[in-house]
Order: structure tokens, then sequence, then C-alpha cells
């Protein structure tokens, strides 16, 4: 992908977007993401449960947009200020190899909702609830592909990519766009009528009250006419979070350049998964955190610990009080992180599962919930509010500062700064509580002691003083803290 080559395009695309809709992109900065995955969330209606199976982890499991709606005072007590909804598509019939089409991500029909989830005036509703609440929603869109054996397939057969146009594919680059993903109908996005499919489909979303897309699979996604789209997508007024899996520090500049609002940050969620809960050395973390601060906008870059991609957080450690215990630390650290935090429903209680489909697992609430996993969701609340309260925890710069090499496997600290407000995080990956002496050229002194709090309600034991040129530090084991810094 050559992005250089294709500024023309985007002035071109630009010009022709502004003077058709001129509105302004809303700033995402502070925002907190809660991804829902309908369903598997809740089951709101029975009457749509057809060929439901909860005993099988790839039928559906009756979770719909009634349900969703149901819960969105849920997801404002937890401190999330927008919900993505994994695609909510019509969606091919029946099992294709053993898997029915639960997941929306085998699309029919671009715009319609599948009877699972509801219909299209349920997603109206959906959307002006959420609204009512301050609630941002996202929606997944897929853009690189038809479900296997759609209509579209034999209805327009010059739409899609053909094995001739894969074996063709002369650079990995040619073969990822041009090849099919896990054998599904793969749209060619050079067609014309494929473009204006696309752009219809975004639209058509776009007009029942969606603020932005998740753009699945954009590794797969002729990159010409992805900044087309997403340069439309900005005039009219919608973030875009693109799905590049495995991206790091590079691809994200790479599309922000080409015009995405942000993209998910793969390397970040590696090093969190290495050093929070496995306990390795901070150094891959310090590393995608210093290259991170080279994107055009880390403060919009998506922060996550799992997704139903990935195994879960919590499924790190074969011990469920180790998990939930380090999910708990994650949480914490992650809201004291540049970019928008991104969760995972159930990640708030350390919901366990390996691989897909393990990490689809029903959504559990409070009234399933053991005392452990309501301690995490308390650990999880807290956090947020604390981020949400601070302005440098929600978009400030990020400094690291430099620990002794003795303890920098085991220590991270650094500020946070936006405005007048100075905020110092610590990590100790110690299990024990740990004290800290470090050599240091601070000039603030605490005002506070840490922000957050346990989950009964007491402030985290933590503490740190600046004196003599060293800044100390007390923290209990396994866990971040915050401070506010005064001069
Ligand atoms: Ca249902
Ligand atoms: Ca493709």
């Amino acid at each position: 992908m050559k992005p250089l080559a294709l500024t023309t395009l985007l002035l071109a695309a630009g010009a022709q977007a502004q003077s058709a809709a001129p509105a302004a992109l809303p700033d995402w900065t502070g925002q907190i993401i809660y991804q829902v995955m309908p369903d598997r969330f809740s089951d709101g209606d029975a009457t749509n449960n057809q060929g439901v199976d909860k005993t099988n982890l790839r039928a559906w499991h009756g979770g719909d947009l009634t349900g969703l709606t149901s819960r969105l005072n849920y997801i404002q007590t937890l401190g999330a200020t927008a919900v993505w909804l994994t695609p909510i598509y019509q969606q091919k019939d029946g099992l294709t190899d053993g898997t029915a089409g639960y997941h929306g991500y085998w699309p029919y029909d671009f715009r319609s909702v599948d009877p699972h989830f509801g219909t299209l005036a349920q997603f109206q509703g959906f959307t002006q609830k959420a609204h009512s609440l301050n609630l941002r929603v996202m929606l997944d869109q897929v853009i690189n592909h038809y479900g296997p054996g759609a209509p579209a397939t034999r209805e327009h057969p010059g739409w899609f990519h053909t094995q001739q146009d894969c074996d063709r594919a002369m650079t990995p680059a040619q073969h990822d766009t041009d090849c099919p993903l896990s054998g599904l109908p793969d749209l060619n996005q050079q067609v014309g009528e494929v473009q204006d499919l696309l752009y219809g489909n975004a639209d058509f979303w776009r007009q029942q009250g969606v603020d932005a897309f998740r753009y699945d699979a954009i590794k797969h996604v002729d990159a010409t006419f992805l900044q087309r789209l997403v340069t439309r997508d900005r005039a009219a007024g919608t973030f875009t979070l693109g799905e590049y899996y495995g991206a790091d520090a590079a691809t994200i500049r790479e599309y922000q350049q080409l015009g995405l609002s942000s993209l998910f940050d793969f390397s970040l969620q590696d090093a969190m998964n290495r050093s929070v809960m496995h306990g390795a050395g901070f150094g891959p973390l310090r590393s995608v955190l210093t290259q991170n601060q080279q994107v055009p906008q880390p403060q919009l870059i998506a922060a996550f610990l799992d997704n139903h991609d990935l195994p879960r957080f919590a499924s790190g450690t074969l011990f469920e009080d180790q998990g939930q215990a380090r999910t708990a630390y994650a949480l914490r650290a992650l809201m004291t992180l540049p970019g928008i935090p991104v969760l995972y429903q159930g990640i708030e209680i350390a919901q366990r599962g390996g691989a897909d489909p393990d990490n689809r697992h029903d959504m559990r609430f409070e009234d399933q919930w053991t005392p452990a996993e309501r301690a995490v969701f308390q650990t999880a609340q807290d956090a947020i509010t604390v981020r949400k309260a601070s302005p440098a925890l929600s978009g400030g710069t990020l400094q690291l500062l430099d620990v002794p090499d003795s303890v920098n496997s085991q220590l991270l600290v650094y500020t946070r700064t936006a405005g007048n407000q100075t905020v110092l995080v610590a990590w100790n990956n110690q299990d024990a509580r740990r004290t800290y002496s470090l050599r240091s050229t601070l000039a603030g002194q605490p005002l506070t002691g840490s922000l957050f709090h346990e989950p009964g309600g007491q402030p985290q034991n933590a503490g740190m003083s600046v004196s003599g040129g060293y800044l100390h530090l007390s923290l209990p084991g396994r866990t971040a803290a915050v401070f506010v810094l005064g001069q």
C-alpha cells in the first residue's frame, strides 16, 4: 500500500464530499467504547428465537436489539460513552460448516436487520434510546465480503474477485485484498457498482442514527477505495475505526494518514497481555507507548485487552482468581493510557474463554455474578470514573519516566498532561507491595493519594512523594496507581 501516491485522490474525494455535506467530525477524545455482540448479550424477545440453541456456541443464542436496548442503562452505569455492535445485517440462514451467522459477519443483505436481532424500527429505537442516554452508537460495517452463497454472488457475479484475480496477485498486499478471506465471496471495490453499494450502505446506516463505523477486515480492502469511503464518512461527521488484524503503530500511522479516525492497536493488546497477564517485563509495552506517540492522533488509538476474535484476557491464566485480579489490574492500567479504551462485553467481570467460539459466551448480568466478579466490575467502574474526570488521563500527552535497569521490568512510570493538569501513573508488576525510590527531576508534588478506589470504596493504598531529587513510590502488588501533581 502506498498512501503517498493516493494524496491526490484524498484531495479530490475530500473536496467533493465537503461541497456535498459540510459536517464537522465530532471529537472522540475521551470516549470509552463498550463492544457488544448482540446475539450473546441480552435476549429481550423470545418470539425471534428461531433455531436458538444455547448449548451450542456456534448456534444462535437469542440476544437481540430489544434486550440490548433494555440493557443500555447497565452500559451507562459501567461508565462507557459509546456502544459498538458487531454486525446486525440479515445473515445466511442455517449452518455453514456447523456455524450459524449469529456473529453477523456473513451478510446476505446489508440494509436489513436479521430477524433474530429484530427489526429496523427496533434498531432505530435502540439508537434513539442510546442518544437519549448520551451514548454514541458505533456499528460494524462489512465492506470486504458477502456471506457464503449470498444471492448477490448469482445476481451480480461481476461484483466479486475471481480465482483468476487471486492467482494474479503479485504482492502480499494484493493477495490480501484480491483473495477470499476464509473462503468468503470477496467484493471487488474497483467495480463502480460495488463502490456505490458500499457508499450507499454507509449512508443508509448513517440515516438510522449511527455515529461511527467499525470497518471490518480493512487489510483485505482496496486502499484507494477505503480512502474515498472514509473521506465521505468524515465529511458526513462519522467517526471511523478500522480493524486491521495485527496492526502496530506503523499501520495506525499509515491508515490515519489515509483518513481513518482510528485503528485497533493489536501491538498494545499483545504487550498488555504479556506484561500484565503473564508478568513479562515492561520492555515491549514501553516500546509500543513510545512508537504510538509518532502517529498523527495518538489520543484516538483504540486500546483494548481482548475482543471477539481473541482469547479472553482473563484466560491467560488457568486460575480463575488470578485471572480476575490481573484483569482488574489491566482495566485500571488501560484507563491510564492514551487512546480510546474499548471494552468487550464481559471483560468488566473477567469473563473467561479461549479461542473462537469460546470467547463468545453469553453475557451475565448483576444477578448472576459471584462476589469476585462484582469486585472486578467495581474496579472497572471506578477506573472509568477516574479517567473521565481527568482531562490528563482522557486526552493528555504521555511522557515515560526513566527508571533504573534493575527495576524497569517491574515498574512503569509516566506522566500524562493536558492543559494545567498533570498526573503521575505507576504500575507495579511485582506480586507483593513494593516501595521504590528513583532519582528524579520531577518538579511536582502529589496533591492527592491515588485516585483509584478498592471495590469496597476505600481509597487505594498507594503513595508517592518527591524529595531531595528522589521520587518515592509505595505501590500494592500487581496494579496501577495514579496521582495528581501540583507544582
Ligand atoms: Ca431473542
Ligand atoms: Ca478483499
